[in-house]
């Protein structure tokens, strides 16, 4: 180019074009490894009627009760398969306590229906686990929780739903890839000590927010409201829900200037997580950005007695995007840190030996 003082030489020159096929054909192939795992129209179609009939049965119950969709079913992150997470909400002052509903909503659905049911109603947060095997119609059958007055959820439901239609082609498909190589070298189970889905959904958007340099995504929390809104609209369980959703009108006046290739970004995301967060001192925020486990409280000290279970809450530290003072890592163990750096690491290893874009993506989902 002009500006350099020098003319590339031409080995830079051919690692430079090398290196731009590679991100572009690892593109490419990312979109169509995702188009291949979403769910298909009849998946779909089945869940809703799913969700109508326990709908309807409920309202035997709580007459004034609507059972709503949260978690990937409704924010754009579902692939095929994934299970459905129900809300159940009750518009009625006088409501039996989650407990109870759990109870009893377990007692109807097994009379009334084929699903395995299995209530949970003294959980932390109180649900029905029902499922169904796998059948002619649906081969890999349905798994389902309905939990109860799950404010929150939905809320951050409707957020992680907007950061994916800002940027649909380079989010979407970003977190759904991350969802199904999780998944697959099988570190997507909090209850073994790894991460959930959520939590590497916010991984992904603490990444395009904060440490992409243009950011690839607005922080929906910090933008200021068109007009006045009061605590009573934006606060629910006294946590700040409030969040620019109109998706539309921002992006007619904000577009990123950073054009990575959707490839380069998940490359940048291997090395940024193996190498450069501050796993022992800093908290991920897509709310703040970078805090430090002490302003929160959230030190790892493995000498006090309050966490001493097998499991240390504070060796990962997300903050969730409302309820701040949870850390939606907390589940993970010493073992599974080092096991989730681990694939990040080896995510990053093959990415640098660029492979073709097949094997590369083969490479990085081996069972
Ligand atoms: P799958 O497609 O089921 O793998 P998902 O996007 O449905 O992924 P999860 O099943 O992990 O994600 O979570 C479903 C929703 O439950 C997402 C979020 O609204 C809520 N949720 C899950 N874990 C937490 C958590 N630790 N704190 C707060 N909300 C959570
Ligand atoms: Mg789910």
């Amino acid at each position: 180019s002009q500006s350099l003082p020098y003319a590339p030489v031409p080995n830079q020159r051919r690692h430079a074009y090398r290196h731009r096929l590679f991100v572009n054909e690892l593109s490419q192939a990312l979109f169509e490894f995702v188009g291949q795992l979403l769910p298909t129209a009849q998946e779909l179609v089945v869940k809703e009627d799913v969700r109508k009939l326990l709908e309807r049965l409920i309202r035997t119950i709580e007459p004034e009760s609507r059972l709503l969709s949260f978690g990937s079913t409704a924010n754009g992150f579902n692939l095929r398969n994934s299970d459905m997470d129900l809300c159940c909400l009750i518009d009625s002052d006088e409501r039996l306590s989650a407990s109870d509903l759990v109870v009893m909503l377990g007692d109807l659905l097994e009379r009334e229906t084929k699903f395995r049911v299995k209530p949970l109603p003294h959980a932390r947060i109180p649900i029905v686990k029902l499922s169904l095997d796998p059948s002619p119609g649906f081969p890999s059958g349905i798994a389902c929780d309905i939990g109860f007055e799950n404010r929150l959820a939905l809320e951050n439901t409707r957020l992680l739903m907007c950061y994916a239609m800002i940027d649909p082609p380079r989010v979407r498909t970003f977190v759904l890839f991350l969802k199904v190589w999780s998944k697959r070298r099988k570190i997507n189970s909090p209850y073994q000590g790894t991460l959930s889905s959520y939590g590497y959904v916010l991984l992904v958007i603490y990444f395009l927010v904060h440490v992409k340099n243009p950011p690839v995504l607005p922080n929906l929390q910090q933008i200021p409201p068109l007009r006045p809104v009061s605590k009573e609209d934006t606060h629910i369980n006294g946590y700040n829900t409030w969040f620019f959703d109109d998706i539309e009108l921002l992006c007619q006046s904000w577009r990123s200037s950073n054009t990575e290739t959707v490839a380069e970004l998940l490359i940048d995301f291997f090395r940024y997580y193996s190498r450069d967060f501050a796993y022992s001192t800093g908290v991920a925020s897509i709310r703040a950005g970078l805090l430090k486990k002490e302003s929160k409280g959230w030190q790892n000290d493995l000498s006090s007695s309050k966490f001493n279970d097998s499991r240390e809450r504070n060796r990962f530290c997300i903050e969730d995007p409302f309820e701040t003072d949870f850390n939606v890592a907390r589940c993970v163990t010493r073992e599974g840190l080092y096991q989730i750096r681990g694939e990040f690491m080896r995510a990053s290893r093959i990415l640098a030996m660029r492979p073709r874009a097949l094997v590369a993506l083969s490479q990085l989902c081996e069972e």
